[in-house]
């Protein structure tokens, strides 16, 4: 279609875009068939972005709300998770500039992590990895900026990034579990950072009841967040989607969309009542210090067996079918916990799980609110002045409800605790508000990560972008004011203030990449700072530490032989900001960076003889094509 053809059709755009929000809308929400029909109904080839004008209202879109302008900083860093690409991004808010990305259980060609011999022999290996949930970590219900959490549910792993050099310096295998999909850091302190395996699995997997999923469960884990051991798991029935902690370090919560057991989607849909599980971490840990801990696995991370009925560890509070987020308010008092295949969000007071847990009222008790909001309510934030926010996937809005309201509203059907709803393009995943993790929520932008663009975009093959937008909500009523596309998948993000974060410009000598060279250094005898060395470690084995100062290498020519291991460690000397150098041999598959101050290194096997440049990739300096040498491999 041309662009005449589509003026021609400005007048009806609005129209085409009702429509297709419409047809969504029916073809979603087909009954049982809900979640299946959803995924096929959006990807039907009848609603690709040639067929129909641009949808941007752009009457309801208002303009330069996210300037800001060159040379000025934005007010808060977004985290952004990767989904399936593997990694975290840093984007600066309200302009939605991408300004980083951080690689985590990807391998990323740019800067080496994955084939850089530190960050290998933290993946062990693997190459992939499938992130949705980042969480920083806290001291008394606030960001702290020291550390970045993000999980990888493909291979049951969790990362931390440092803040101050915002790489990845610990990943952590999370034993007997599988699909560790919602983590959650605790909030009083840098403590505890919990994990959910969203798949249940043969506690032993070792090939024992795998055709017994009776017999299946999952584990809630405990990480603690500075030292990065798994303290601790509790092993339930069913399975686990999203996490949550209280502000206090009192409890830890995980929604269950599958109390069924299930092993396909009609025995996981088939209760009309699923549940929040609320775990009581005073009761677990006094468990795990008086030893009342069963053996799983092959692992000597204790395990406290919870299965079956409520006791002193696990509370199942019942909510409507097939919940997904929980979400706690930022006074710390209720637990919003989305139905998904419900309408509604069910509110738990947290204040009444003590007396639930003794026994004195029921789990159900605890539910002191479930306003309805939407067709397929997945996540809810807030912005600190009692009103929330939550995605609703199906019906492409974003409905604020107030929450006092809400619980009024459970008495009293003449309330109505809904204030807006507002279209997002289109079927919105996680939606999140600046500082609504913490105490601190301030209410002035919301981001709604839709998982569709459709037509929003120029048309870039069948992956489209997915559309991340950003919505104003300082005032009354929320405003969409920035439509920003985004490779798949972001599943969460957090908005912090920038005043919370504070990066360095140089790499700090310390920590875990660091001690990990100077270990290697040290049983050469070489010190990384001063010297330029080959040494031939072995028979077949060489390591070349060099230099680098703009613009030259501090080795401009080495000799290997060939069928060599070669391991090139690198330390940039420059102490300017911004002046990064990196190394790349010719020929080799060896691309790595090295931040300014820091040490970095790889091993390959050098190949047959010749003459192979290294050369620095990143522009360094007005002679950085200079900035080379000669590897010369030998027979
Ligand atoms: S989950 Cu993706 S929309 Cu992995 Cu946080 Cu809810
Ligand atoms: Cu160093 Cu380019």
């Amino acid at each position: 279609m041309s662009d005449q053809e589509h003026e021609g059709q400005g007048g009806a755009a609005n129209e085409i875009g009702e429509s297709r929000r419409d047809f969504l809308k029916g073809g979603l929400a087909v009954g049982a068939g809900l979640v299946t029909t959803a995924a096929l109904g959006c990807r039907d080839g009848t609603t690709t972005a040639s067929d129909s004008a641009p949808a941007a209202a752009h009457a309801e879109v208002s303009e330069n709300k996210t300037h800001v302008p060159p040379g000025k900083l934005d007010d808060y860093y977004g985290f952004w998770s990767g989904g399936q690409s593997g990694e975290i991004r840093i984007l600066g808010i309200p302009s939605m500039r991408e300004l980083k990305r951080i690689p985590v259980f990807n391998r990323d060609a740019a800067t080496g992590w994955g084939a850089e011999d530190f960050s290998k022999q933290l993946l062990g290996g693997r190459s992939s990895g499938d992130t949705h949930h980042v969480h920083l970590s806290y001291t008394d219900g606030t960001y702290d900026g020291r550390y970045v959490f993000v999980n990888d549910k493909a291979s049951a792993r969790l990362a931390r990034v440092r803040c101050d050099t915002m790489a990845v310096d610990a990943i952590v295998d999370i034993p007997n579990s599988q699909g560790t999909h919602g983590i959650f850091p605790q909030r009083h302190k840098t403590g505890l950072v919990l994990c959910n395996a969203e798949f249940r699995t043969p506690p032993n997997n070792d090939g024992r009841d795998m055709e017994d999923p009776s017999k299946y469960g999952a584990m809630h884990t405990a990480i603690d967040g500075e030292t990065m051991e798994v303290k601790w798991q509790v092993l339930v029935e069913s399975n686990m989607d999203l996490a949550a902690t209280d502000y206090t370090g009192k409890y830890s919560f995980a929604t269950c969309y599958n109390s069924e057991g299930g092993v396909n989607l009609e025995g996981m849909m088939a209760a009309d009542r699923d549940h929040l599980y609320v775990f009581n971490l005073a009761a677990i840990e006094k468990a795990v210090a008086d030893g009342e801990t069963i053996q799983v696995g092959d692992s000597s991370v204790p395990v406290v067996d919870a299965r079956g009925e409520d006791g002193p560890y696990v509370l199942r509070v019942p909510v409507p079918k097939s919940p997904h987020g929980v979400n706690i308010d930022p006074t710390g008092r209720y637990a919003m916990v989305c139905g998904k295949l419900s309408p509604t969000v069910s509110v738990v007071d947290i204040e009444k799980l003590d007396a639930a847990f003794a026994g004195q009222i029921t789990p159900r008790d605890t539910v002191v609110a479930e306003p309805e909001v939407g067709l397929g309510p997945l996540h809810t934030c807030f912005d600190g002045r009692g009103n929330a926010y939550t995605s609703i996937f199906i019906d492409s809005v974003v409905t604020k409800w107030n929450i006092e309201k809400a619980i009024q509203a459970f008495n009293d059907e003449t309330i109505n605790p809904i204030l807006q709803k507002l279209d997002v393009h289109y079927q919105v995943g996680h939606t999140n508000a600046s500082m609504s993790e913490t105490k601190d929520a301030d209410g002035k932008w919301l981001i709604a990560l839709c998982k569709f663009s459709k037509d929003r975009f120029l048309n870039v093959g069948p992956l489209h972008a997915e559309n991340d937008q950003l919505i104003d909500i300082s005032g009354d009523v929320m405003e969409l004011v920035h439509d920003g596309p985004a490779y798949p998948e972001p599943h969460d993000a957090v908005i912090v203030r920038r005043d919370l974060i504070h990066p360095v410009k140089m790499t700090p000598r310390n920590g875990a990449s660091f001690e990990f060279y100077e270990r290697i250094a040290a049983e050469d005898g070489v010190d990384m700072r001063q010297e330029n060395k080959v040494v031939r470690v072995g028979p077949n084995k060489v390591r070349v530490y060099m230099v680098s100062v703009a613009p030259v290498f501090g080795i401009p020519e080495f000799k290997v032989k060939t069928g060599d291991e070669v391991q090139l460690i690198v330390t940039n000397l420059d102490a300017v900001e911004d002046l990064s150098h990196g190394i790349c041999v010719s020929k080799h598959d060896v691309n790595f960076l090295v931040n300014p101050q820091d040490t970095k290194g790889m091993t390959f096997t050098a190949g047959s003889p010749g003459v192979y440049w290294y050369y620095c990739p990143w522009f360094c300096h007005a002679l950085h094509l200079e900035m080379r040498g000669r590897m010369i491999v030998e027979a």
